[in-house]
């Protein structure tokens, strides 16, 4: 983490706080855009370089037939989406895919799997394709669900560098989203992930019917965790046919870029993604997500299932905005 004791300016940067109020997260997206634009962009020149970008690629090892209800999601068993349900992927065809990303510039490379929880047993393919993503010199993470401590100590002893896993919405909208697990069930994961001492990638999904009090309450549950996450992929709910919330009002984008300012603050040390949702989203209502404090974004033409831009598409969008990626 490029979390330095003094800012570029030569000041101490702003301390971390983790007893952020929802009366505060209230006040700050309650800010006239301009006013919490500038708070925001303060704070994350005290922790980075506002030009660095941090490019992680997604893949896919695990694909469909999930046991878990998650409205959003494409690979819930429950909805027909047209996903079909697949085989975990070979070590060697994840592993080429992790060496295409980091020749397009990816420095992380991301795993995920539509399990519920993983099998022990499932755990063998995972750990050798951490170590691959590793001896390539590229960060390794996974997301497959809940872990029990020692799967999360295994994980670590393969070298893993970070385990997603996103509380997703605030605590008291969680229900009306998902109902085969718990807020708590979450919360015991992450809990079990940093105990083993890998690092947290933790955010959420905004775009699925919530009012403004849950995009506070998520971000107040983050910002209160004992270690902020050092990742906080910020996703725009892609609306997938056939899952229950196909149809749902679209998101205004400035309040999109209202949630990245807000994380951007509550969080000043973490990498704030921009992550789901690029595809339908226009270059200037990206840019106004660096300007808000996003850091890091999904590259690659593909998230887990469903479209991300084109690699040529961010690069021209870099270009025009004077963006580079961050170098590991
Ligand atoms: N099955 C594991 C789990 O849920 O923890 C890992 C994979 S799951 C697809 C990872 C995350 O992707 C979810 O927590 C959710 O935040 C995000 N996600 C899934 N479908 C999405 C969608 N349609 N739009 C935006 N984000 C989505
Ligand atoms: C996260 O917060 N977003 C990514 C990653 N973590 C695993 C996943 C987005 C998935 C979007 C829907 C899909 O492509 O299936
Ligand atoms: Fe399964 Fe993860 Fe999709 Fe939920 S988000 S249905 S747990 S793959």
């Amino acid at each position: 983490m490029p979390v330095s004791t003094q800012t570029r300016s030569g000041e101490p940067p702003a301390a971390l706080r983790h007893d952020w109020t929802r009366e505060e997260l209230r006040a700050l997206f309650a800010l006239p855009l301009p006013e919490l634009i500038f708070r925001a962009q303060a704070v994350h020149r005290q922790y980075f370089d506002p030009r660095e970008v941090q490019i992680s690629t997604l893949l896919s090892i695990k694909t469909g037939g999930c046991p878990e209800d998650c409205a959003y999601c494409p690979q819930s068993a429950h909805y027909d989406t047209g996903v079909e349900a697949a085989k975990p992927m070979d070590v060697a065809v994840a592993l080429t895919a992790a060496r295409a990303a980091r020749a397009a510039g990816a420095s992380r490379f991301c795993m995920g799997a539509a399990w519920r929880s993983p099998k022990d047993r499932d755990l063998d393919a995972v750990c050798d394709m951490v170590a691959g993503v590793r001896e390539l010199g590229m960060e390794s993470c996974v997301t497959l669900g809940m872990l029990t401590p020692a799967q999360a100590a295994r994980l670590k002893s393969a070298g893993l560098d970070y385990y997603n896993h996103n509380l997703d919405t605030s605590p008291e909208f969680y229900g009306d989203i998902i109902t085969t697990r718990t807020y708590r069930d979450r919360l015991e994961t992450l809990a079990h992930v940093r105990d083993a001492g890998i690092k947290l990638c933790c955010g959420g999904i905004i775009g699925m019917g919530e009012d403004l009090e849950d995009r506070v309450g998520l971000i107040e549950m983050l910002a209160t965790l004992p270690v902020h996450p050092e990742s906080v992929p910020v996703n725009m709910l892609v609306q997938v046919a056939g899952t229950p919330l196909a149809g749902t009002r679209r998101l205004d984008p400035i309040d999109f870029v209202r949630m990245i300012a807000v994380a951007r603050i509550a969080m000043p040390a973490s990498m704030v993604r921009l992550s789901a949702g690029r595809q339908e989203m226009s270059d200037e209502t990206q840019a106004l997500c660096f300007l808000a404090g996003a850091n890091s974004i999904f590259s690659g033409d593909k998230l887990l299932t469903t479209a991300n831009p084109e690699h040529e598409r961010d690069m021209l969008l870099f270009d025009r905005l004077g963006l580079v990626a961050m170098p590991l």
